[in-house]
């Protein structure tokens, strides 16, 4: 049932103006001389209201939505019950500052992630505001505890914009340039990227230890950090054994494997957190973006030993659980738990992988079709030859915006088109996208 203050939205494609209508080009020109230029948007369009898999823009054009976001209308836009419990909250207390005075729900949702992210060892949780402070406070215990300083992660990494995660993050342009010095100590090492470098999983972890052994060394490392699958960076899903292999090194040689699940975590890959596809029990899980409906909120969860080896009142932050968005995080993991979404992921993928192997039997630029549940890509090169076709991506994109259909980008080479649907999408919709999708192909 509809809390009585969601606005239900059909669950329909309706383009009734050029995209972007009056009403919006209206906006853009007060965004363009107010806000400032760095911040880009994929779309020229302003946002009216969302539910479900559908956006409405302020000229009334009905958006099928395969970007959620980036990944954070994981269970659906304005879901009753996340909308609901973040409104009895409003009007309970809407901050207390957790390090002054607790409040249930910052415990509820620690308790949660204790419960679902992999493993059953005793594990602890830190809340903070976004992606960027989850893996800053990662890296932070990870120093404590090891009492080392030196931070890996893998090319093609993305990881935030704040001084840290600038450094850890691979791609140059346009999330690092101009904007150094960066913070030291920071190393990439080779990811596994089976579409291009061709090796199994064994071969690729070998690459990477010894570069990280070669060139760091294994006793100067706090952590490694890894996303289980890749997201700005193009959903790349690495070979099979390649984490396993990293994380049996991690531990041999007592660095923190730290699995950064802030876009695959929260059941965008028909599992809790895509770590379970490949085995691995990482020693921390770091999440945002989905956990709590669109609210913000971030966690860190790791080992009960490591997450305590910061001294009393080294970790906190004014925002960090905020008490509205702790109720949200509640109410998606019941809500995940409860209408089974998991099996929605998978339900997904069911469809979505056929229909993109279809289409990449009918065009040529489509040269690998990838993903887990929710999280699908497709990478498009230069017909016959795996060198990236940005321009056909960009194209693409633009066309299924004008036809009222969402689709983000990613990529180190800015070659990937990248699915990220809410799991409430109805297999008529996807089919309908699929199909918006296949006439912009026609169309390159
Ligand atoms: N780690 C794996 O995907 C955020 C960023 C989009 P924040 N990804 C989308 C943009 O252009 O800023 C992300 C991620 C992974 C960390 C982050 C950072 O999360 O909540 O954006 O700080």
């Amino acid at each position: 049932m509809l809390s009585p203050s969601v606005v239900p939205v059909p669950q329909e494609r309706r383009v009734v103006t050029a995209i972007p209508g009056p009403r919006s080009v209206e906006l853009q020109a007060r965004r363009l001389a107010a806000v400032a230029s760095g911040v880009g948007s994929a779309l020229p369009v302003f946002l009216a209201r969302a539910h479900g898999a559908i956006v409405v823009d302020v000229d009334g054009n009905q958006f099928i939505d395969l970007g959620s976001g980036i990944g954070v209308m994981t269970i659906g836009h304005t879901n009753e019950a996340v909308v609901a419990a973040a409104t009895a909250q409003l009007n309970d207390f809407t901050h207390a500052m957790f390090t002054i005075t607790a409040y249930e729900s910052y415990v509820r949702v620690a308790e949660l992630l204790a419960e679902h992210t992999p493993g059953n060892h005793p594990k602890k949780t830190v809340l903070i505001n976004s992606g960027a402070e989850a893996v800053e406070n990662a890296v932070k215990i990870a120093r404590k505890h090891t009492g080392r300083t030196g931070v890996a992660v893998l090319d093609h990494a993305y990881h935030g914009r704040t001084n840290l995660t600038m450094a850890m993050t691979f791609k140059a342009m346009p999330y690092k340039a101009g904007f150094g010095p960066f913070a030291p100590d920071v190393h990439h090492a080779p990811n596994s990227y089976p579409f291009h470098d061709g090796l199994s999983g064994t071969d690729a972890a070998a690459r990477t230890i010894s570069y990280l052994e070669k060139k760091v060394g294994a006793s100067d490392l706090a952590c490694l950090v890894v996303e289980p699958i890749q997201g700005e960076g193009g959903f790349v899903v690495p070979a099979d054994g390649f984490l396993p292999a990293l994380q049996e090194w991690c531990t041999e040689n007592g660095i923190v494997f730290i699995a950064d699940e802030i876009q695959s975590g929260m059941a965008r890959t028909g599992a809790w957190f895509a770590s379970e596809h490949f085995g691995l029990v990482p020693d921390m899980v770091l999440s945002a973006k989905g956990i709590a409906g669109g609210l913000p909120i971030a966690g860190v969860t790791g080992r009960a030993e490591i997450m305590d080896s910061s001294h009393a009142g080294g970790l906190g932050g004014t925002f960090g659980g905020n008490p509205v968005s702790a109720a949200a995080a509640v109410a998606v993991f019941d809500e995940i738990e409860r209408h089974d979404l998991l099996r929605e992921g998978r339900r997904i993928e069911g469809i979505l992988k056929p229909a993109l192997l279809a289409l990449q039997q009918k065009y040529a630029v489509i040269g690998d079709v990838r993903g887990i549940g929710a999280m699908l890509a497709i990478e498009l090169v230069q017909p016959g030859t795996h060198e990236p076709n940005p321009a056909a991506v960009s194209s693409i994109a633009a066309f299924a915006a004008q036809h009222g259909v969402i689709i983000l980008t990613a990529g180190t080479y800015g070659n990937v088109l990248r699915f990220l649907p809410s799991l409430a999408i109805s297999d008529e919709l996807l089919g309908e996208a699929v199909g918006v999708l296949d006439d912009a192909f026609g169309a390159l």
